[in-house]
């Protein structure tokens, strides 16, 4: 349940990281849609927390203030005529959710909309919804002496105790429940198709399928079939390293796999034999129904929740292999991830002088500039959406690598390799019917001949030093 995305089949969400909901839909219309993406994750909707004092972090967005579509990436109009802008083309909208808390203690209003809320002297007062002292977990729940979260060894403190000392919302509750149900409605009217739920790991499975029960079906004016459940993707850090496993979100939609994440970096340090092995249920990871990946999250590129071991937009070139070798595998529903480029891991995305984000600017040769990075746009991630969505189904086999280099056929449908060394040349079994294939990464500039037994002698020889052929793929997108 939940784990249908309703975008026809397609395969890749992309995480467009602080845009505004104007710049989405223009996106969604001129490149999402073309280029074969499944949707958008898009940053929280609801009013947050306004804190120009700090220079107004980008973090901003996770701290609660009222259920309104009035944030930082723009109006409630305007997030509407994102999602049938969207929506009108075949790109899904999937919100990021906040159901775990809201403002951090020791806070006062007004938010980001003007409305009031106050956590200075332990009081829990947030008006706009309304929540106050007793909407929150009760203190005598949470097992650590400080309040906060501070042993993943023990469930009722990960889940029962103020996270980073955000006010802990008391989940069990019907009343919460039907505020953060009919916060979701109302999006779910407008015509989103599901949520990405933030800090799923520090709520309670059972409160989080409370909530699913209360919701509608989605919106039948706005494409989806009569009776479709919203997509759910949850936030859940699990590296083998805590009490909360991904296993225990099944029943809700599909979970982060943060192992996803640090194998690949470790994969991309040149040895790509990593690749190979990397889905291992021995480590705890998830089935590959529900195993949501990503080569890197908003988080974990900046330092913050579950960072360590990661690659990311400042790899340059070694990024894109890895997003690339993300999007030929076969395991997991894959997002990736759309940036704006900083300094000091709390720097909001460019903005005017008064913090109001800036226009998302395109150059003429596809690239984004004013600070938005737009990896989603670079040649091979692009390409690679094509190619993972005309594969799909189709099982991964004949892995081989060399160190840098590496290669898998989705057999019957596609062949993928790529390597760090320029002019890279071997003979291979791509899984394929014989013929001529065109790379679909340099628009065809260069093509593969595959034998009747599926044998072929490859070069990779663009820039990318991606290789990617697929039945009925053309060179253009
Ligand atoms: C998440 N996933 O489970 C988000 O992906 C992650 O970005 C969120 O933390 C986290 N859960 C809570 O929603 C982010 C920042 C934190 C920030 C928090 C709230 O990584 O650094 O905490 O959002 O804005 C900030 C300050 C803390 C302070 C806290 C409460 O950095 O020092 O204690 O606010 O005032
Ligand atoms: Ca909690």
């Amino acid at each position: 349940a939940f784990v249908d995305p309703h975008c026809d089949g397609k395969q890749v969400v992309v995480h467009l990281f602080e845009w505004k909901w104007t710049d989405v839909a223009l996106e969604c219309e001129r490149f999402l849609a073309p280029a074969g993406y499944c949707g958008v994750q898009i940053s929280p909707p609801h009013e947050h927390v306004f804190l120009p004092e700090d220079n107004c972090p980008w973090w901003q967005r996770y701290q609660l203030v009222s259920y309104q579509l009035e944030s930082r990436s723009g109006t409630r109009d305007q997030f509407v005529d994102m999602v049938h802008r969207c929506n009108a083309v075949g790109v899904r909208i999937f919100a990021d959710v906040i159901l775990n808390h809201a403002a951090g203690m020791g806070r006062k209003g007004p938010g980001f909309a003007g409305t009031d809320f106050d956590t200075t002297d332990d009081k829990h007062d947030f008006p706009g919804i309304p929540y106050s002292d007793e909407n929150f977990t009760p203190r005598e729940l949470c097992p650590s002496d400080s309040g906060s979260v501070d042993n993943y060894s023990v469930e009722d403190n990960v889940r029962n105790c103020y996270l980073v000392g955000l006010s802990d919302l008391y989940g069990a509750q019907e009343y919460v429940q039907q505020k953060q149900a009919d916060y979701l409605n109302d999006m779910i009217d407008i015509g989103v198709a599901g949520f990405r739920v933030d800090a799923a790991k520090h709520m309670w499975a059972e409160d989080i399928a409370a909530i699913q029960a209360l919701l509608k079906p989605l919106n039948v004016e706005q494409g989806f079939k009569a009776g479709s459940q919203p997509f759910f993707m949850h936030e859940v850090i699990d590296r083998d390293d805590g009490v909360v496993r991904v296993q225990e979100y099944y029943d809700l939609g599909i979970v982060t796999e943060f192992r996803y994440s640090q194998k690949m970096a470790w994969a991309s340090t040149g040895d790509w034999g990593q690749f190979g092995g990397l889905y291992d249920p021995g480590w705890g990871m998830s089935d590959p129904e529900h195993a949501f990946v990503f080569v890197d999250n908003h988080d974990n590129q900046r330092g913050h929740g579950g960072s360590g071991d990661v690659v990311t937009f400042k790899d340059g070139k070694l990024y894109a292999y890895a997003v690339s070798a993300m999007l030929a595998s076969e395991y997991g529903f894959t997002r990736v991830m759309s940036s704006y480029d900083f300094d000091n891991s709390d720097q909001g995305p460019p903005s005017l002088d008064d913090f109001v984000t800036s226009d998302v600017t395109i150059n003429e040769d596809g690239s984004c500039g004013g600070g938005w990075v737009c990896e989603h746009r670079w040649n091979a991630i692009a390409k690679m959406v094509q190619f993972r969505n005309a594969v799909a189904g189709a099982p991964q086999e004949n892995f081989w690598s060399e160190g840098d280099s590496m290669g898998l056929s989705r057999t019957g449908k596609g062949f993928f390799a790529m390597s760090q060394r320029s002019g890279f040349t071997a003979s291979v079994q791509t899984g394929l019917p014989g013929g001529d294939y065109c790379n679909i990464i340099d628009s065809c500039a260069s093509s593969v001949t595959v034998q009747s037994d599926g044998t072929a002698d490859i070069s990779i020889n663009n820039d990318d030093g991606v290789l990617a052929i697929c039945v009925g793929c053309k060179g253009d997108e």
